[in-house]
């Protein structure tokens, strides 16, 4: 087997089982990994959080095709990924918004590991498969789990990251919205113990930051996109060798405005007759707003968890 399975025995997580609907969720460790490029001396990957449904879905991970003309999506959940996965889609696409919004993110874009954690109603793994090339494609798997082909290929890909404490609360709100039925504060608690889908987040991070010879890779932060979206759309395009007028650059930051993705219904998940009137899939879309929706005990918990976390100095700036 190439990975381990490691059920959360956590005092924690075993109080809160049948209340908050993380009954099958388990830790999987990748055993086989000598073939990621990391810098990071004697480097062992950690376990990170699925649900059992990864264990149906080894084969598929571990056999998935990879193309040196796909384009990759990768991040931690909550980090900007819709945003970058249309901006990148646009980019690479002659800027075709009419395709754009007649086609589900989902469609263009598919979601490779979905199958793995969720219960989705087709296997994304083929999806991935069948989708015709140039594919792109979205993932939110740490390094030590990228299907081997990953590192022969290396494919163009982008990373984003984003502020922990606006991941977690983003993270919380997405999680009520499909199935949590806890408290912002459990959820709190669970995430600095590392027990919510594709934790633990540092170490993701971390692990994209330290590898060697990955020119392929483009890294990006939410934070910078909110800034000037401007800036970080220049990057892009002359990573994959595009170039735009200046109406036609007007024309992007439009469509990728926060407006205009969460009045996207290709973009923001939202079905007209669902039952379920929670926070909507695009949200708020700030930078800060942690700071009203966190607690200070909250924010402190979160800080020290970053802080024992995250020892290195040089790391450390990456979560500031
Ligand atoms: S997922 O489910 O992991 O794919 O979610 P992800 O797309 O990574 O993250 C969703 C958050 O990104 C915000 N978002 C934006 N912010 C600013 N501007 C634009 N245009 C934009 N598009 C998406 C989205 O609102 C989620 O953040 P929160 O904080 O929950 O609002």
């Amino acid at each position: 087997m190439a990975f381990e399975y490691i059920e959360i025995t956590d005092p924690l997580f075993v109080q809160n089982l049948g209340k908050c609907e993380e009954d099958d969720y388990l830790m999987v460790r990748a055993k086989q990994y000598s073939h990621v490029p990391i810098k990071i001396p004697n480097w062992v990957p950690q376990a990170h959080c699925f649900s059992v449904d990864f264990k149906n879905h080894e084969k598929d991970l571990l056999e998935a095709e990879v193309y040196p003309d796909d384009v990759w999506v990768i991040s931690y959940p909550k980090s900007g990924t819709t945003w970058v996965q249309e901006m990148v889609w646009c980019i690479c696409n002659d800027l075709n918004f009419e395709a754009a919004r007649a086609n589900s993110l989902q469609s263009r874009f598919p979601f490779l590991e979905a199958s793995s954690f969720a219960p989705v109603s087709f296997n994304t793994y083929e999806y991935a498969r069948n989708t015709p090339r140039p594919r792109f494609i979205k993932t939110h798997l740490p390094v030590s789990m990228l299907p081997k082909r990953y590192w022969e290929v290396k494919p163009k890909t982008i990373h984003i990251r984003r502020n922990p404490k606006s991941v977690a609360v983003s993270y919380f709100f997405h999680s009520e919205r499909f199935f949590y039925k806890c408290s912002m504060d459990t959820f709190l608690r669970s995430f600095v113990r590392e027990h919510q889908f594709f934790s633990p987040y540092h170490a993701h991070v971390i692990e994209y930051h330290e590898l060697q010879g990955c020119d392929n890779i483009l890294h990006l932060t939410y934070e910078e996109m909110k800034r000037y979206l401007p800036a970080v759309v220049r990057k892009v395009c002359e990573f994959f060798g595009k170039s735009y007028s200046k109406p036609e650059l007007e024309l992007l930051y439009q469509h990728l405005s926060f407006k205009s993705i969460r009045d996207n219904p290709t973009l923001n998940r939202e079905k007209p007759n669902d039952p379920i009137k929670t926070t909507p899939f695009i949200r708020k879309g700030e930078t800060d707003g942690w700071k009203h929706e966190l607690t200070p005990e909250q924010i402190h918990m979160l800080d020290e968890w970053t802080k024992e976390r995250v020892p290195n100095p040089e790391h450390r700036k990456l979560f500031e």
